[in-house]
Order: C-alpha cells, then sequence, then structure tokens
C-alpha cells in the first residue's frame, strides 16, 4: 500500500535523539493556586496535503512533535473553522483505532505500565468539552470536572461519542455551536512512551507527542513507537494552486484535450492562474478516469472511476480557497456567495476526502489493486478510444493542414445538415402517424378500427444517428 513505506532516511532520522528546540511546548500559564495549564491551538493546514495536515498556532510547521509534561492540564483548542470534520483524539500508536491499536480510554492503561487505573475506569484519557460544557463523566482531572465514582466503577464516558458525531454536522451548525476542546491531564508515572494526536475522521493525519520534564526536555531521548508513513510534501506547482498530486499533468499531455478551460484571462491574474490550476487539475482527473477492469469486480471499476473524481472536487475547493477570490471571515453569519461557497467546499474536502479513504479501504478488502489505469491517448495521434470521423491528417506543410482541416468542417457541417433535414423529415412523418392514431381512437365508437396499412419505419432515422454519432468528435 501507498502509505505503509517508510523510506530508510526518515527511520534514520526519526530515532535519532531529538533536541528541545523541536519539541513545541504550547503556551502555558500557572494559576494562583499553582496548577499549570497549557494550550495547543489547532487548525487544520488543508493544503499542506491530501487530507490536511493539523498545525497549532503555538507552533512551527506542520504535524509538529509537541512535548507535554505529566499531570499538567493541556488543552487542544479546535476553535478554528479548519479543524470542521477532524475532531482530535489522542493515542497509544500512530492513527489510533484506524490500524487497531489502542487509544487513550479510561479503561486502557498505558501499554506496559504498572497502573491498574483500568480497574476503575481512571486511566489518562481526553475529555472533550464543547462550547465549556464537558460532555463527558469521567474524569483524572477536576479542574475539568469531578471524579464521579459508584461503589465499584467510576464513570467511564469521556465525551467522545458527541464531540465526534457533531464534527459530521454541516460546517453552519457546528462553528455556531461554540469552541470544541480536548482536555489531558496524563498522570500514570511508568509510562515514558511517546503517545499520539490524530484525527477520528482521516487516517494519516497523525503526529507524535513526547513526554518532557519541566525543562522540557524528553523523557523518551528516541521517537518509538515510529510513524509507518511519511507525510505528502506538495510539489511546487500543488503549492501554487493548493492542491495535491498535480505535479505530471499540465497540459500539454496526450491524454487530455488541449485545454478544458476556454478564454482564460492571463495567468498572472488571480482568476487566470485559477483557471490553470483547472486545466492541470482536470488533465489529472481525465487521466484517471480512464481504467482497466482487470479483476472483473463492478466495485472496484466503480472506485477506480470514482476516487479520481472525488480528488478533482477536492482539488477544485483547495484551489479556490487557495486562490484568494473567495472571502468569508465567518460562515455563521455571512449569507454571500462567497460564504456559501466557502461553506461547501468544507463539506466538498472532508467529506469527499472521507470517502475516498473508505473506498480504499473496500478495495483493500477485496483485496483489489489500488488503482487500474490504461493509458487512452486522446491528442497525441493514437485515439485508441475516440471515435473519430476526421480522416488522419497526412504531415505535410502547414498549408495543406488547414486545407484538409477546412475541408474536413465543411463535411462535417454538410452532414449535420443532412441529418437534421432527415431526422425534420421523419418527425413530420411520425406526426401524420400519431394524428392518423388518434383520429381512429376518437372514431373506436363508430365501427371497426382499421389499422394503417403502412406505418414508415425508423429506417431513415436509424441511418443518420449512425453518421451522426460518428460525426461526435
Ligand atoms: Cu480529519
Amino acid at each position: 500500500m501507498k502509505y505503509s513505506v517508510a523510506l530508510p532516511i526518515l527511520t534514520i532520522l526519526t530515532t535519532a535523539q531529538r533536541s528541545a528546540a523541536d519539541i513545541c511546548l504550547g503556551a502555558c500559564e500557572v494559576n494562583e493556586s499553582g496548577d499549570k495549564t497549557c494550550i495547543f491551538s489547532a487548525k487544520v493546514d488543508l493544503h499542506a496535503g491530501e487530507l490536511g495536515y493539523y498545525h497549532f498556532e503555538e507552533c512551527e510547521g506542520t504535524n509538529p512533535t509537541l512535548g507535554i509534561e505529566k499531570s499538567v492540564t493541556y488543552k487542544f483548542v479546535q476553535g478554528h473553522i479548519s479543524n470542521y470534520y477532524h475532531p482530535l483524539g489522542l493515542a497509544y500508536y500512530p492513527d489510533g483505532a484506524h490500524d487497531d491499536e489502542d487509544e487513550l480510554e479510561p479503561y486502557i492503561e498505558p501499554p506496559g505500565s504498572t497502573s491498574e487505573c483500568y480497574d476503575s475506569n481512571t486511566c489518562p484519557a481526553p475529555m472533550y468539552i464543547r462550547d465549556g460544557e464537558y460532555l463527558g463523566g469521567y474524569s483524572n482531572n477536576d479542574a475539568i470536572a469531578p471524579l464521579v465514582c459508584g461503589e465499584e466503577y467510576c464513570e467511564e464516558d469521556w465525551g467522545l461519542d458527541v464531540y465526534e458525531t457533531e464534527f459530521f454536522l454541516d460546517p453552519v451548525t457546528w462553528k455556531s455551536a461554540g469552541i470544541y476542546e480536548v482536555a489531558l491531564k496524563f498522570d500514570v508515572v511508568d509510562f515514558t512512551d511517546d503517545i499520539f494526536y490524530f484525527c477520528h475522521n482521516h487516517q494519516f493525519m497523525t503526529g507524535r507527542i513526547k513526554f518532557v520534564d519541566s525543562e522540557g526536555v524528553a523523557l523518551n531521548a528516541v521517537d518509538t513507537p515510529e510513524i509507518p508513513y511519511n507525510y505528502d510534501s506538495p510539489s511546487e506547482y500543488d503549492q501554487s494552486c493548493g492542491t495535491h498530486g498535480l505535479g505530471d499533468y499540465q497540459l500539454p499531455n496526450d491524454q487530455c484535450p488541449s485545454t478544458f478551460v476556454c478564454n482564460a484571462p492571463p495567468e498572472s491574474t488571480p482568476v487566470g492562474q485559477f483557471a490553470n490550476c483547472i486545466d492541470t487539475m482536470n488533465c489529472a482527473m481525465t487521466v484517471g478516469m480512464t481504467t482497466n477492469v482487470n479483476q472483473d469486480n463492478a466495485l472496484a471499476l466503480f472506485i477506480h472511476q470514482m476516487i479520481p473524481h472525488h480528488q478533482n472536487a477536492v482539488n477544485m475547493c483547495k484551489a479556490l480557497m487557495a486562490s484568494g477570490e473567495m472571502y468569508c471571515d465567518d460562515i455563521t453569519w455571512e449569507d454571500t456567495p462567497d460564504c456559501n461557497m466557502s461553506v461547501l467546499c468544507y463539506e466538498i474536502i472532508n467529506d469527499q476526502n472521507y470517502q475516498i479513504q473508505v473506498m480504499r479501504r473496500v478495495l483493500d478488502n477485496l483485496t483489489c489493486d489500488e488503482t487500474d489505469d490504461c493509458e487512452v491517448n486522446i491528442s497525441g495521434g493514437g485515439a485508441s478510444a475516440a471515435p473519430s470521423a476526421v480522416p488522419p491528417l497526412a504531415p505535410t506543410t502547414n498549408g495543406d493542414t488547414i486545407d484538409s482541416l477546412r475541408k474536413t468542417i465543411s463535411d462535417l457541417e454538410a452532414s449535420s445538415l443532412a441529418t437534421i433535414e432527415s431526422l425534420e423529415e421523419s418527425i413530420v412523418q411520425k406526426d401524420s402517424i400519431i394524428a392518423n392514431l388518434s383520429l381512429q381512437i376518437e372514431n373506436i365508437g363508430a365501427g371497426p378500427v382499421a389499422l394503417p396499412t403502412e406505418v414508415p419505419t425508423a429506417g431513415p432515422i436509424a441511418k443518420q444517428e449512425k453518421t451522426s454519432k460518428k460525426s461526435k468528435r
């Protein structure tokens, strides 16, 4: 699979000892009672990779390594609109449940620790909050909510079900509900391996969290467990468009028409630049949407065709966002074309990316290949799939070619005209039959029905349809 490849270079880097400067510690405050709280303000940079990657206002770059101290309260604040559809989770391994690995939950003790917190549902776990209100009953942190226990067990609901579900609402409802936050206090002492933040909806967005001492020095000198994939790094062209995966598809391309956007303004203008990105992404989609049926499976055919289609919808929205031509300060109160389109694009990007992951999983479960491309040339003269009435042009001089093209055009026009005339004639004939039959229906009461002795067939039309199909380009 595309994502499970870890390059040796990355392995060397990640197993080397980290300096404290590489670890982002968040924005911390100590209150009058001496309690320390640190904030990580989350955003998702949708242009940094196929799905987007988390970044935090307090840190550099995407997917930064975070450092957290034991028994300090941390808050991952998901107030920014870019967090829509990306409920943040915490796990003992990259991507948590996406990879069938343990997440931080009240009844899961840190792997290898001597803690018996699972007995009482008091293991370190995220506490999910909406608009200042804790959505669960579990607690290991009085600063967020009191611990509620029965005779044997304490409350085990940490609010994830409500939190996660609300990230699937529409963007306006989600944003209007208030600020979503994830609180964490990790209070098990004999566990020093790294843990991970991740997105509950999208796999491959995971990032590392290291435990640090009060000086910010990592307790685990190496990066373990490893993240089993590399992050996307957008090409220069993708960076200019805000897209993903367009690197090789700038026109001209033998598998694409000469253009998709006609009369585009100059590329030096924002709309012209956007049009160039559209041309390239449409070519990427066109190439992606010519596929084999090598595994004789309708589901696989559907998915091989639909993924490039979905990817194009996502790229169109990302490019529109990056174009600077869509202004919307606050989607919760502005009813403007720009805000309407912003809402639409947040939905398209996140929902269709989610669906792409579902489809890839289906392919995986069917043991079908992730892609099954075939090459169909449409502009390089190969024309193996596109029917054409245009005779191949002899590679002579430009003048000859132009003359030949003119003749082809005039032939096509004449043939189209003949088709139209013939169709009109058939319509007149059919009208007369209909009129005749209607008359007979009216006369049914008056006497025996005489069927028309001769019903003209659709012969001429069928013939002409063939001609018309042939001349379609
Ligand atoms: Cu996500």
